[in-house]
C-alpha cells in the first residue's frame, strides 16, 4: 500500500531524521573536554579572531547619550551595514532623536502620521544639506551622507521637532544606552582607539582586542 509519492516522503523523512541525529552527536562530541589540544579547523580559526567588546561609560544626567566608536589602527575591510538607517516622524517628534550612521549608508526619512512636516538638515557650518516637505502618512525621502560630521535635523512647521544625525567613517559605531552600556561584536583582533563623544566633548583611549570577550570601563583608569 501507499503511492510512490508517499513512500518518497517517508524515505526523505527518515533520511532527514538520521542527518539530524548525526549532526547532534557530532555537535555533542565537539563540546566534550579533551586532554590534548586539538587542531582547530581553518574556518573556526578565522571566526575565533573576532572579539566582542563590552563596555561602560559613566552616564551624565541631562546630557545626550554617548556615541561610541572604534577606530582601527590598521585599515580594515568592513562592508557597510546592509539595512537602511531610518529616521521617522510621529507624535510631532523625530525618532530616533540621535542617529549614528556610516559614511555612504542610506538614511531613510519617513513621516508616519497624519500631519504635514518637513525635514531641514544643516551641517556643522549651518549650511543647508537639503530641505524637503514630507507628505502625510507615508512620506519618504532617502539621503546618503558622504561626509563625516554632525548634522542638525529640524522641522520648520514644528519648532519643537529636532534631531541629530552623526555620520562617521569608523567601521564600528553606536550609542551607549541609558545606563552607559555599549558593546561591539564581530570586531577583528587588533588595537583600536575607542572614541566616546558626547555633544562636542570627546575622549579617546586605546583598546587591544585579543580575546573573545573584552570588557572596558571608559574614562576611569
Ligand atoms: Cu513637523
Amino acid at each position: 500500500m501507499g503511492s510512490p509519492l508517499l513512500r518518497l516522503f517517508i524515505f526523505r523523512g527518515t533520511y532527514l531524521g538520521l542527518v539530524g541525529v548525526l549532526s547532534f552527536v557530532a555537535w555533542g562530541c565537539q563540546n566534550q573536554p579533551t586532554g590534548a589540544p586539538q587542531p582547530i579547523p581553518e574556518t573556526s580559526r578565522v571566526e575565533s579572531r573576532t572579539s566582542q567588546l563590552i563596555g561602560h561609560i559613566v552616564p551624565v544626567a541631562g546630557a545626550p547619550p554617548a556615541i561610541m566608536m572604534l577606530r582601527p589602527h590598521v585599515a580594515l575591510e568592513i562592508s557597510l551595514p546592509s539595512e537602511l538607517a531610518e529616521m521617522d516622524q510621529y507624535g510631532r517628534a523625530f525618532f530616533p532623536q540621535l542617529l549614528v550612521v556610516k559614511e555612504d549608508q542610506v538614511v531613510r526619512f519617513k513621516n508616519s502620521e497624519n500631519e504635514l512636516h518637513n525635514v531641514n538638515v544643516t551641517d556643522e557650518s549651518g549650511a543647508t544639506v537639503f530641505n524637503i516637505g514630507m507628505p502625510i502618512l507615508g512620506g519618504m525621502y532617502d539621503h546618503v551622507f558622504e561626509q563625516s560630521g554632525r548634522y542638525a535635523v529640524r522641522c520648520n512647521v514644528h519648532q519643537e521637532m529636532a534631531a541629530t544625525i552623526f555620520v562617521t567613517a569608523n567601521p564600528f559605531a553606536g550609542i551607549a544606552d541609558r545606563e552607559g552600556r555599549f558593546s561591539f561584536s564581530g570586531v577583528p583582533y587588533g588595537s583600536y582607539d575607542l572614541i566616546a563623544r558626547r555633544g562636542v566633548d570627546q575622549i579617546e583611549q586605546v583598546v587591544t582586542l585579543d580575546a573573545a570577550y573584552v570588557e572596558i570601563q571608559v574614562g576611569i583608569e
